[in-house]
């Protein structure tokens, strides 16, 4: 099938594995609609060069952002303004919305602020290190950006995860009532969730283990709502058969 959009992604290391929060947002939700799509791949210092020349703007530079082709190169970015845009762009796909587009958008808002946060906490030095020959430069542009060193920013580490098992909390209550976040259908509000819990799982692997398997609470129902999402968070749509 021949791509109708071209996505954006942040390249970390080789060979290429999306890992980026923001931008599996839009990977999944692209899978989840079954929109063909083409990855464009920039490393840490091409956003800043490549996505003024698409936005024409002056406004910070980040992934994701697409160009939409059958749509004249339309250019979105962020990924909010993203799903709004496929969701009015291609109303004969499955819906991110379900009908109640301020339940999405307040989980989208809950697991950015409660858990993304927290996450990135956690995850910061392993970006560093993965990050190769950009290393020195994330860490500074980092540092620059925190005013303080990225050791100092992370701090204690069981203070975010501690915070991480409070805030998954009510969705883990959430799980053990219903398959996905608002009900019984799959919408923007997992794709969120997975997409930071992937970010998770990609740089730190015992921490996902612990935290979200390891939930004493609702381990289990995060575990098979994770293998539910599976189709989803992968590097291209799944087959129209097993798509929802
Ligand atoms: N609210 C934005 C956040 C975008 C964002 O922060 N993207 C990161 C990647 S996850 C980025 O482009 N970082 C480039 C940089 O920090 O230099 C969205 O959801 O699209």
């Amino acid at each position: 099938m021949s791509h109708q959009i071209i996505l954006y992604d942040l390249e970390l290391s080789s060979p290429k594995e999306f890992w980026s929060p923001n931008t599996c947002k839009t990977r999944f939700a692209l899978n989840y609609k079954g929109i063909p799509y083409k990855t464009v791949w920039l490393k840490f210092p091409e956003v800043r060069q490549e996505i003024p020349k698409l936005t024409k703007s002056k406004a910070h530079p980040t992934v994701p952002i697409i160009v939409d082709i059958r749509n004249g190169n339309k250019v979105v970015q962020e990924s909010w303004e993203i799903a709004k845009y496929l969701e009015e762009a291609y109303p004969d796909t499955p819906s991110l919305f379900n009908g109640n587009i301020g339940a999405h958008f307040f989980l989208h808002e809950y697991c950015s602020r409660r858990l993304l946060a927290k996450i990135f906490k956690l995850n910061v030095l392993t970006i560093a290190q993965k990050a190769g020959e950009y290393t020195q430069w994330f860490r500074e542009t980092r540092e620059q950006l925190f005013k303080m060193s990225l050791e100092k920013f992370v701090g204690d580490e069981s203070v975010h995860a501690k915070a991480i098992t409070e805030n998954l909390d009510a969705l883990g209550r959430v799980l053990k009532v219903y398959p996905y976040l608002t009900g019984n259908q799959v919408g923007w509000a997992d794709i969120c969730l997975a997409s930071y819990l992937k970010f998770l799982h990609y740089m730190r692997p015992d921490q996902f283990q612990a935290l979200v398997l390891g939930d004493k609470k609702a381990g289990k129902q995060f575990g098979d709502w994770w293998n539910r999402m599976g189709k989803y968070m992968q590097d291209a749509p799944p087959p129209p058969t097993a798509r929802i």
